[in-house]
């Protein structure tokens, strides 16, 4: 088998954490700091488009409150703010533990039984990585994932390459031998420019994206008795994610 390695994103494509975690956190931290400001589910949907918590509150202030300050530096001020969104999300996940997308546990299971790496690569923060692995993965499926390549290890997040070239330096593998999963174009464009043939499961936020660097774009993974819903690209009469369609996808001459 040529292929080596499913490097896979966290939010939006392990689980839809975004609309009811994260953004939730996000508002639980400004009104324990005082602030008036509240993210709706409209909002958020725009702010996705900036990568990274911390990215996105800075996006945020600069954007809707421009003449804002605080008598600290702002980095200073927006990196609390985070710890403080962080450990409710973490919180909330221990509270409520979001549900693996459909075919993800099942993915993760055949690849490994088949000596198959898998890996992550996510703008979140490594903390927040961690504990939805844990509570939605739990064990022994998180230690599974031989990489896990987060947040600040890399100074420029999705859609850059960069975290995707992380994963695959940790992997020491390269492009051509993996295969990326992702759920948004900023992620698409990440793993496209990193060289990784890409998988796309549209979720809550980026169905109306345009995913037209896609290998496949599906509703989901699947499983056997729940066939996916192709929106672009071939399936190779598959009916749900699986290795043999992984590697067909990235063995065939098509670019994309
Ligand atoms: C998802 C993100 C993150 C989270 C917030 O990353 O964009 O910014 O919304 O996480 P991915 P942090 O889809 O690449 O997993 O607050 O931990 O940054």
């Amino acid at each position: 088998m040529k292929l080596k390695a499913i490097i896979f994103d966290v939010d939006g494509t392990i689980a839809q954490t975004e609309r009811d975690a994260h953004r939730v956190a996000f508002n639980q931290a400004f009104e324990q700091k005082g602030l008036s400001w509240y993210w709706d589910v409209d909002l958020y949907g725009e702010l996705l488009e900036v990568g990274g918590g911390k990215e996105r509150i800075k996006y945020y202030i600069s954007r809707y409150h421009p003449s804002f300050s605080t008598d600290q530096p702002l980095d200073h001020f927006i990196g609390d703010l985070h710890l403080q969104k962080s450990k409710y999300y973490r919180q909330l996940l221990l509270n409520q533990s979001i549900p693996l997308r459909l075919g993800i546990k099942r993915l993760i299971q055949e690849a490994y039984s088949q000596g198959v790496k898998v890996a992550i690569a996510s703008t979140a923060s490594l903390a927040n990585v961690n504990a939805l692995l844990e509570t939605s993965l739990g064990h022994p499926l998180k230690e599974y994932f031989e990489v896990i390549a987060a947040g600040d290890m890399v100074e420029k997040k999705k859609p850059a390459p960069d975290i995707y070239l992380l994963a695959l330096a940790k992997l020491q593998l390269t492009a051509d031998e993996c295969l990326a999963i992702e759920d948004t174009n900023q992620g698409l464009t990440a793993a496209v420019t990193a060289g990784l043939k890409t998988v796309i499961t549209v979720s809550q936020y980026s169905e109306k994206q345009n995913f037209a660097q896609g290998s496949l774009v599906l509703n989901h993974l699947g499983e056997k008795e729940i066939p996916f819903k192709v929106i672009q690209g071939n399936s190779y009469g598959e009916t749900y994610f699986n290795l043999s369609l992984a590697e067909k996808l990235i063995t065939s001459t098509r670019i994309r």
